[in-house]
């Protein structure tokens, strides 16, 4: 029986050890993944942002080794934790998550492939692994740490009873003092993440307008005098936006009152144009309804945009023979992107927008004037929209030079 028992020891080490690169491998993807939800990062990071979100990619398609190495040696763990309920339980939800993030991660990862309503679904079933899950393994990586292991070491040298100093002696007051701690080391993640989750459950499952009405409620720009809505546009034909506006830049969020607003068409065309604010929000304008779908998975469905067709402006200007692209410039002064004018020539439904469901856009998500690619991904939805330039060359935007595709087109479906 000398095999068995080798055999058994092996098995043991493989054990360990694969719990341990999991524990590894989890931590990496919740460090990672957390920088890349915090939208604090987003600016800040830049690049590196880019290369996080690949890290993050990569070790979660790995992770997927030791939970396959893992169901190779299910089995026989499965049978040793006979009895043990509570651990057949703690398996059970680790792989359940593990496996429900890879699946979901993978959907975020091929977004394009998937479409954005599959993509919808994965970030929602990635975030609420996340919320539940991340809890669960702090507090599993809590309570099984050495010091609350080895209780002996955690007694504050108690004046009369020797009893508690020796565990051996009284294991009832060890128990109890170890599941005090688990209590409260449950009680304190309870506390302190519960209400954010409540929040993301709410907003999630909320669908409507999410936080549209506090975003309108603290639009910083002072432009005078508003435009006004169209019959299309009030009320919207669109019946109001479905879904959450996540609010993204990469700079801080700029402001604009007449003072310091105009608007510029030039580069290679037959007249230059110059707008301010005024001469801006009297032009003829139009009301279109669309899907707004960001790559990282979030959508915001109906939305009612009022503006004038890209179109409209590039023929008012008139584009040189020698134009190949049309480039477009934030008033954040960072961000742009383009489209060349073979895209331009396909998409009647570009708009350079000053309205969404009937009220002005709000300087968070991009107002007064922001373009609105409806068939195409967010990042080609410039916000704080200032200045259209016509170049013979390529240009590569923001988050192009910074990974993203530089084919953006959504997936019908
Ligand atoms: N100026 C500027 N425009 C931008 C961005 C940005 O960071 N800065 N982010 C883009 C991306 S990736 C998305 S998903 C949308 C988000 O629009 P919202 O912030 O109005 O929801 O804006 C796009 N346009
Ligand atoms: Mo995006």
């Amino acid at each position: 029986m000398e095999w068995l028992k080798g055999l058994r020891k092996g098995y043991g080490r493989k054990l360990v050890s694969l719990h341990t690169w999991n524990g590894w491998i989890v931590l990496i993807l919740a460090l990672t993944g957390l920088i890349l939800i915090s939208g604090l990062w987003r600016g800040v990071l830049g690049e590196v942002r880019v290369w996080i979100k690949w890290a993050h990619i990569v070790v979660g398609i790995i992770s997927i080794v030791p939970v396959v190495y893992y169901l190779l040696l299910a089995a026989k763990h499965w049978k040793q934790l006979r009895g043990k309920p509570w651990q057949r339980f703690n398996v059970l939800v680790i792989l359940g998550l593990l496996l429900g993030w890879f699946g979901s991660g993978i959907v975020l990862w091929q977004f394009k492939a998937f479409g954005p309503a599959n993509s919808n679904i994965a970030l929602f079933v990635h975030d609420a692994l996340t919320w539940v899950g991340l809890p669960y393994i702090i507090y599993h990586s809590i309570t099984r740490l050495k010091w609350l292991k080895q209780p002996q070491r955690l007694s504050v040298k108690a004046p009369q009873e020797e009893e508690t100093l020796h565990p051996a002696a009284n294991p009832q007051a060890v128990y109890t003092r170890r599941a005090f701690i688990k209590w409260t080391i449950g009680a304190g993640l309870a506390v302190t993440l519960g209400p954010s989750f409540l929040q993301w459950l709410g907003r999630s499952l909320g669908g409507g307008t999410g936080n549209l009405e506090q975003l309108i409620e603290n639009d910083a720009n002072r432009m005078v005098p508003p435009p006004q809505p169209l019959p299309a546009s009030a009320p919207p034909i669109g019946g109001g936006s479905q879904g959450r506006f996540r609010v993204y830049t990469v700079t801080p969020i700029p402001q604009f009152s007449n003072a310091d607003w105009s608007f510029t068409i030039d580069g290679l065309v037959e007249n230059k144009l110059h707008y301010d604010w005024e001469r801006f929000v009297a032009m003829p304008r139009v009301a279109e309804v669309s899907d707004f779908h960001c790559v990282t998975g979030w959508s915001v469905y109906s939305n009612t945009w009022e503006g004038i067709p890209l179109k409209t402006l590039l023929a008012e200007a008139g584009v040189s023979d020698q134009a190949r692209t049309v480039k477009f410039y934030s008033g954040d002064g960072v961000y742009t992107d383009s489209l060349t004018l073979e895209q331009v020539e396909e998409m009647d439904d570009v708009l350079v927008a000053v309205m969404h469901d009937g009220k002005p856009i709000p300087s968070d998500l991009g107002g007064p004037v922001k373009l609105i690619v409806p068939q195409m991904y967010a990042y080609k939805s410039v916000k704080w929209l200032n200045r259209i330039e016509l170049i013979d060359g390529d240009h590569d935007g923001y988050w192009i030079v910074r990974g993203y595709a530089k084919d953006a087109w959504v997936t019908k479906s």
